[in-house]
C-alpha cells in the first residue's frame, strides 16, 4: 500500500548574543510542514490495427469507458486516422482493470486490439 505523504524539515537557527556578554546560548527550531502529493495518473490508450471492426471498438469504449455513442465514435475514428488515442486518464489502479477488462474482451472475441496505459508527465 502506498501513500503519497511527504514531509519538508526547515531548519531555522538562530544565534543569541545578549546583553549579558553571554555569545554561546544557540537556539534551534525544526519546523516540519506535512506536504500532500497527488498520486500520479496514467493515461489509457487504444491503439489502431488493421483488423478489429470500428464497431467493435466503439462497443468497448461505451462499454469499458462510460462514452455515449457519438464520443465513442469519435475516439475510434481517431484512432483509426491518427494510430491511437488516449480515452482516459485513471489512477494506476483503476488504469490497470481498464486494460485488462478491454484487453481480455478483445481475446475473447478474437481481435486483435491492443490496449495500453503510460504514466502522465
Ligand atoms: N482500423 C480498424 C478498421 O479499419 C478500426 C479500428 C479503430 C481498430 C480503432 C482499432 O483501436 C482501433 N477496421
Amino acid at each position: 500500500m502506498k501513500t503519497y505523504m511527504h514531509t519538508d524539515v526547515h531548519l531555522i537557527a538562530t544565534m543569541m548574543a545578549g546583553p549579558s556578554g553571554d555569545e554561546n546560548d544557540t537556539d534551534v527550531i525544526t519546523e516540519t510542514k506535512p506536504k500532500t502529493k497527488r498520486p500520479p495518473l496514467y493515461k489509457v490508450m487504444l491503439l489502431n490495427d488493421d483488423y478489429t471492426p470500428m464497431e467493435f471498438v466503439v462497443h468497448v469504449l461505451e462499454r469499458f469507458f462510460g462514452l455515449n455513442h457519438a464520443q465513442a465514435f469519435e475516439i475510434m475514428l481517431t484512432v483509426h486516422k491518427k494510430g491511437l488515442a488516449v480515452v482516459g486518464v485513471f489512477s494506476h489502479e483503476i488504469a490497470e482493470t481498464k486494460v485488462a477488462q478491454v484487453m481480455d474482451y478483445a481475446r475473447r472475441h478474437q481481435h486483435p486490439l491492443q490496449c495500453t496505459m503510460e504514466k502522465e508527465e
